[in-house]
């Protein structure tokens, strides 16, 4: 296992839209592990392979109280988009920063699993929140990109000046 680094905005690597996968050999299991092993330790409820530098449709996902219901998704797909529900949302490659954004409030979505086998599952609340955030990610698309120019300004200002004091 191994902790891999993670992207901050605005790094332009975040915008690249991510390739599918050829299938789930062992190289991409090790890239789910390692993905899990990051986002845990972040702490992060998601992470999709886009914010650690790996430009492949990879994403895992991880709601539970207890941090033990692991959920993988590779190569997936948003088969279905009912309602509308406004969540506030962070990102760990927008540290620090916390605003509602309005996504569709049930979904349903296909992807393969850790074990390459074809599955489909509805979520709503967090969870379906959570899949659309990291989805957007392999688009290349980030929760900022919802907010006003005005706030995505101040975002960036203040990222900015937290880097200059931790650089
Ligand atoms: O850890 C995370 N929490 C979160 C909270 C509300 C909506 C979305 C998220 S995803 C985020 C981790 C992350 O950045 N995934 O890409
Ligand atoms: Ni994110």
């Amino acid at each position: 296992m191994a902790m891999l680094p993670i992207l901050h905005y605005p790094d332009p690597r975040l915008r690249n839209p991510a390739l599918p996968v050829a299938g789930v050999d062992e190289a991409i299991r090790q890239l789910l592990d390692d993905m899990l092993e990051t986002m845990y330790a972040a702490p992060g409820i998601g992470l999709a392979a886009p914010q650690v530098n790996v430009s492949k449709r990879v994403i895992v996902v991880d709601i539970s109280d207890e941090r033990n219901a692991p959920l993988y998704f590779v190569n997936p797909e948003i088969t279905l988009r009912t309602g509308v529900e406004e969540m506030e949302e962070g990102c760990l490659s927008v540290p620090t920063i916390y605003e509602p954004v309005q996504r569709a409030a049930r979904i349903q979505v296909r992807a393969l699993g850790r074990d390459g086998q074809a599955y489909e599952m509805a979520a709503d609340g967090l969870l379906a929140v959570c899949i659309q955030h990291e989805v957007d990610h392999l688009d290349g698309k980030l929760f900022v990109d919802y907010l006003s120019e005005l706030k995505r300004r101040r975002i960036r200002r203040k990222l900015d000046k937290q880097r200059r004091k931790t650089l």
